[in-house]
């Protein structure tokens, strides 16, 4: 146990105790592109908590010829955007980071959330109507073009748009 501080040990016996919130809002949303990487038990551990919409305004664009989904940091244009918060433990949350360029591509930061429906019964369930904040994958670092580009209030990969998402494995370079 040399080297490891009093925080480490204690998550190491309950992991539980480090688990964080984060919201999803594209391709890690059930049923979209990276949902599986969620379930892999390789990456961490998540678990469902509820469908929430954020407070604020954001413009939620797709954007890059792999037609991947940001969420732009600028409160107050475009529409209150749909998701789902998850909690997650410390593995997940760096492999998220990871996975989504944290960073380079996306910040994470906190978001304000609007509770909707969730699962019910659970220790962990959070009242619908009420407020939480989550960690949220949302980007500064955007070109000065997508903020005209059309906004979506809830993401789906294979929506009418057309404009399906090209996942990171089959991505060619510039
Ligand atoms: N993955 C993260 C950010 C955008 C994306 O495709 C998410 O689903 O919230």
């Amino acid at each position: 146990m040399k080297g490891l501080g009093l925080l480490s040990i204690i998550v190491s016996v309950f992991p539980a105790v480090h688990m964080a919130k984060v919201f999803v809002y594209g391709t890690l949303k059930k049923g979209q592109p990276n949902y599986f990487r969620m379930k892999d038990h390789k990456n961490g551990q998540a678990e469902f908590v509820a469908h929430a919409r954020t407070v604020d305004r954001y413009p939620l664009v797709i954007a890059t010829k792999d037609n991947i989904p940001f969420l732009l940091n600028v409160p107050g244009t475009g529409q209150r955007v749909h998701g789902e918060i998850y909690r997650v433990d410390q593995k997940m949350l760096e492999f998220l980071d990871e996975f989504e360029s944290c960073p380079r591509l996306y910040q994470r930061t906190l978001i304000r959330l609007e509770v909707q429906d969730g699962p019910g019964g659970g220790e962990h369930t959070l009242e619908s109507g009420s407020s939480v904040e989550a960690f949220v994958y949302s980007t500064d670092t955007y070109e000065p073009e997508w903020l005209q580009k059309p906004t979506y209030e809830s993401y789906n990969a294979y929506g009418d748009h057309g404009l399906l998402y090209v996942c990171r494995e089959d991505r060619r370079p510039e």
